[in-house]
C-alpha cells in the first residue's frame, strides 16, 4: 500500500469551496484514511446516474424492469448488515452522567482513539466521497447543514434522495458557515482478500460514535440505513437533540402531516410512534370513503424540526428529503401513496425479486409470485418457511414522488403545530385517543408511553417497551434533562403551546382481534382532534383520571357499522386493575432517571396513581 499524503494546498485548488473549517476536516480525514481519490459530491443527475451505473458494474446496484419500475434498483447487503446496531451506537459525553441511562456510553479522548486506529487506511483503494447536505429547506432558519465524507457510494445515492445535497449546500455554507461534520467508512473487510466488493462491510466491527459536545459523528463498519446515512437518526435525532436543548428548540422522532377539513381549515399535527406502529401510513394516510370531503398532506414521516416563531407558535420542518419506508407490510391497501412514491427512482434494499425483474415482499400482495429470488440471492420457495423479503427491507423514495406531499412541505418557515399526537402499540390499557389535561401531563403521558412486543419480535409477547416519545435509541443526552427540556416549554408562558393527545390503534378483544380498523379510518380519530383544537372546541370529551376521552357520539363513526356503541365503549375502556399494574410500571421506570427525574413527572405519577 503506498502512503498517501494529502496536501491541503492540492485540496484547496481543486475544492469547490472555500471553507476553511470544511477544508481542513476533508485534508485531516484524508490524510488519516487515505483514499485512492477524493471526490466532491454536487448533487446532480448526472452524478447520480454515474454512480448508480458503477454501482451495477460492481454488483452493489441490481437494475430494476425499466418499464415496472423505472429508474429503480435493488441492492443487497451483506447478512450481518441489515438493520440500527443499538449496542454499537455511543453517545460520547466528558461525563457518563449525560448520556444518561438510556444510552450506551463512551469518554470522547477513549472513543476518538478506538475510532481513529479504525480509520487509519481504512479507504485504501476506495473514493472517498465528500457530500454537503442541508437538513431542511435550504436557507431555513429551522434547518442546519452536515457534510457526510464517506467511502460507499450507496451511502452518496441515498443521501442525494433522503437530504438536500450537492454544490448549493457549499454555497450557502459559504467560506465560514457552521456544518456538522459526518465521517463514515464501510470499514475495512475482515480479512486481506475477503472484501466483498458488492456490499463492503465489517462484519465484526461496528462503531457509531456521537459526541454532542463538539457535534461531529463518527460511523464505522457498516453500510446500512441508520448507522450510514448519517444525515438521519445521527444528526437530525441523536446530534440535533443535544442542539435542541442548547439552544431551545426540539428535534424529534416525528411524522408531520396536514389535515384539511371540507370547510377548507388546514392544521398540522406531529406524530411520534415506535417503530412497527404505522407512522409512514399515517403520515400518507387516505380518508375512508365516508369522510372523503376531508384530506390529508404529508410534510414529513419520521423526523420532525420543532421551533419557536415570533409569536410563539410552534413550527415544524422535516429535515428529510425522502422516506427510507420498511417494505414489509406496505401494499396498494395499507399505504397506497407510499407505493405510487416507489413507482420510480426507488432504491430498494433487501426486498425479494420477482421472475420478471420487480420488487416483492411480504404483505405486497396476498400470495408470493413463482420464481421469486429472496434477498440474499438465492431462490426462493414457500416451503423454506423463511421470508424473501428481510423483515427490515427498505425502500428509498422521493418525497417529491409522493402523491400526497403537501405543498408547504418545502417552506423555509415550516408549518405551524396544532397538536402532539404520542402512540404505541397497546393491547388494553391505553384508550383509543385521550387528551392531556395540560403540558406538563402531555410530557408524562408521552415520557411513560410504550410499546407491547408482538409474537414477531424477540422477548415475551405484550411484554412493554417503554420508549419515551420514540426517541430511546434516538436521545443524544440524558433522557431525565430531555423531559426537562420538554417541559420548559411552559415555563415562560410565551409559547402558544399545543395540545398533547395519546393514541392506540392496537386495542384487541378477548379473541387477540383488533378493535378498531386502523389505517384511513385513523382520520376519525384526527377529526375528532382537529375538532377538539378548534377554537370552542367543536367536539365533546368526557373526563376520566387519564384525561379527556371521546363519548361515542363524539367520533365520527359514518360508514364504520362495525364500530357499534358497544364496541366502542372496549375501545376507550379504562381496567383499574390493567392500570394500577401499569402505573407501577410506569414508575419503575421513570425510576432508572433517579436525580434526572424532573419532579413534575413524579408528581403526576402519584396523582393519576391516586385515582385507581
Ligand atoms: O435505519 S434507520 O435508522 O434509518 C430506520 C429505523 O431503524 O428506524
Ligand atoms: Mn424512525
Amino acid at each position: 500500500m503506498t502512503e498517501q499524503t494529502v496536501n491541503s494546498q492540492d485540496l484547496l485548488a481543486a475544492a469547490p469551496t472555500r471553507n476553511q473549517a470544511l477544508l481542513a476536516w476533508v485534508a485531516k480525514v484524508a490524510n488519516l484514511t487515505r483514499p485512492a481519490a477524493i471526490y466532491w459530491c454536487d448533487g446532480s443527475q448526472q452524478e447520480y446516474d454515474r454512480l448508480c451505473a458503477e454501482m451495477v458494474a460492481q454488483g452493489t446496484l441490481i437494475p430494476l424492469n425499466q418499464e415496472k419500475r423505472p429508474g429503480s434498483f435493488l441492492a443487497r447487503s451483506d447478512i450481518s448488515d441489515v438493520a440500527r446496531v443499538e449496542e454499537r451506537t455511543f453517545i460520547c459525553t466528558e461525563s457518563k452522567d449525560d448520556a444518561g441511562p438510556t444510552n450506551n456510553w463512551m469518554a470522547p479522548s477513549e472513543a476518538h482513539a478506538v475510532l481513529d486506529s479504525l480509520f487509519d487506511g481504512c479507504m485504501a483503494g476506495r473514493t472517498m466521497y465528500v457530500i454537503p447536505f442541508s437538513m431542511g429547506p435550504l436557507g431555513s432558519d429551522i434547518s442546519h447543514i452536515g457534510v457526510e465524507i464517506t467511502d460507499s457510494p450507496y451511502v452518496v445515492a441515498s443521501m442525494r434522495i433522503m437530504t438536500r445535497m450537492g454544490g448549493k449546500v457549499l454555497d450557502l455554507l459559504g467560506e465560514t458557515g457552521d456544518f456538522v461534520p459526518c465521517l463514515h467508512s464501510v470499514g475495512k473487510p475482515l480479512a486481506e482478500g475477503d472484501s466483498d466488493v458488492a456490499w463492503p462491510c465489517n462484519a465484526e466491527t461496528k462503531y457509531i460514535c456521537h459526541f454532542p459536545e463538539t457535534r461531529e459523528i463518527v460511523s464505522y463498519g457498516s453500510g446500512y440505513g441508520g448507522n450510514a446515512l448519517l444525515g438521519k437518526k445521527c444528526f437530525a435525532l441523536r446530534i440535533a437533540s443535544s442542539m435542541a436543548r442548547e439552544e431551545g428548540w426540539l428535534a424529534e422522532h416525528m411524522l408531520i402531516l396536514g389535515l384539511t377539513s371540507p370547510a377548507g381549515v388546514k392544521k398540522y399535527v406531529a406524530a411520534a410512534f415506535p417503530s412497527a406502529c404505522g407512522k409512514t401510513n399515517l403520515a400518507m394516510l387516505v380518508p375512508p370513503a365516508a369522510l372523503s370531503d376531508w384530506k390529508v398532506t404529508t410534510i414529513g414521516d419520521d423526523i420532525a424540526w420543532i421551533k419557536v416563531d415570533g409569536e410563539g407558535k410552534l413550527r415544524a420542518i422535516n429535515p428529510e428529503a425522502g422516506y427510507f419506508g420498511v417494505a414489509p407490510g406496505t401494499s396498494e391497501r395499507t399505504n397506497p401513496n407510499a407505493m405510487a412514491s416507489m413507482a420510480r427512482d426507488c432504491i430498494f434494499t433487501n426486498v425479494a425479486l420477482t421472475a420478471d425483474g420487480d420488487v416483492w415482499w411480504e404483505g405486497l400482495t396476498d400470495s408470493p409470485p413463482d420464481g421469486l429470488t429472496d434477498w440474499q440471492g438465492n431462490p426462493w420457495s414457500k416451503e423454506s418457511g423463511k421470508p424473501a423479503a428481510h423483515p427490515n427491507a427498505r425502500f428509498t423514495a422521493a418525497a417529491i414522488n409522493c402523491p400526497s406531499l403537501d405543498p408547504e412541505w418545502d417552506n423555509p418557515q415550516g408549518v405551524p403545530l396544532s397538536a402532539f399526537l404520542f402512540g404505541g402499540r397497546r393491547a388494553g390499557t391505553i384508550p383509543l385517543v385521550v387528551e392531556s389535561f395540560d403540558w406538563t401531563h402531555g410530557v408524562y403521558m408521552a415520557a411513560t408511553m410504550g410499546s407491547e412486543t408482538t409474537a414477531a419480535a424477540a422477548g415475551k409477547v405484550g411484554q412493554v417497551r417503554r420508549d419515551p416519545m420514540a426517541m430511546l435509541p434516538f436521545c443524544g443526552y440524558n433522557m431525565g434533562d430531555y423531559f426537562a427540556h420538554w417541559l420548559s416549554f411552559a415555563d415562560s408562558g410565551a409559547v402558544d403551546l399545543p395540545p398533547i393527545y395519546c393514541v392506540n390503534w392496537f386495542r384487541v378483544d378477548a379473541d387477540g382481534k383488533f378493535l378498531w380498523p386502523g389505517f384511513g379510518d385513523n382520520l376519525r380519530v384526527l377529526k375528532w382532534i382537529f375538532e377538539r383544537t378548534e377554537s370552542g372546541a367543536e367536539a365533546g370529551g368526557t373526563g376520566t383520571p387519564l384525561g379527556i376521552v371521546p363519548a361515542f357520539e363524539n367520533i365520527d363513526l359514518t360508514g364504520l357499522d362495525k364500530v357499534d356503541a358497544e364496541r366502542f365503549a372496549r375501545l376507550v375502556d379504562i381496567d383499574p386493575t390493567l392500570w394500577r399494574r401499569e402505573l407501577e410500571d410506569q414508575a419503575a421506570f421513570l425510576a432508572r432517571f433517579g436525580e434526572q427525574l424532573p419532579p413534575e413527572l413524579a408528581a403526576w405519577q402519584k396523582f393519576i396513581a391516586e385515582s385507581f
